[in-house]
């Protein structure tokens, strides 16, 4: 199920449109993974708020969106690019990685909410297997 050329062009046309408002789809997708699969919060206890739109959730969630901007950058090579992020999150946070299909699905719930006309079945088909590869190079590590 790997990229083709004409998906790596699809996402990245996706992203030049959504890219502006990384910060808020990042919020509001950490925030709806947190509420709708709340077996997720067990990594971010430490946080004082975890509802939606709370100080912690808006300022993580744009630094998940920094994590995705990357990995669009890295589009051609995400099962060696993302090695860092992967072992931060096997070893040092240690995050099971069936959660990052989950978040995935939400971060595209997101962009089709917020971006109706931009997210066409050429490119959800697309960003979907991207987030997918997305969520393979971050179980890079783990094993
Ligand atoms: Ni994730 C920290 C990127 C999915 C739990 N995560 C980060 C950071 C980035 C990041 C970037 C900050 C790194 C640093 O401090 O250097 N995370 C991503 C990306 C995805 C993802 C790109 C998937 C698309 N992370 C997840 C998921 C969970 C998760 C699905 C748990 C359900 N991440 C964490 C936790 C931290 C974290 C926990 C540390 C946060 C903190 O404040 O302690």
């Amino acid at each position: 199920m790997s990229l083709t050329e004409k998906d790596k062009a699809a996402v990245k046309a996706l992203w030049a449109k959504v890219s502006k408002s990384v910060d808020a789809i990042g919020a509001e997708a950490l925030g709806r993974m947190l509420l709708v699969y709340p077996q997720t919060k067990t990594y971010f206890s430490h946080w004082p708020d975890l509802t939606p739109g709370s100080a912690p959730v808006v300022s993580h969630g744009k630094q998940i969106m920094g994590g995705v901007t990357e990995a669009v950058s890295k589009i051609d090579n995400l099962s060696g690019g993302l090695l860092e992020l992967s072992e931060l999150h096997a070893f040092k946070l240690r995050v099971d990685p069936s959660n990052f299909k989950i978040l995935g699905q939400t971060i595209m719930v997101v962009i089709a909410a917020m971006f109706p006309n931009d997210f066409t079945p050429e490119a959800h088909v697309a960003f979907d297997k991207f987030l997918a590869a997305v969520a393979l190079g971050l179980s890079e590590r783990y094993r």
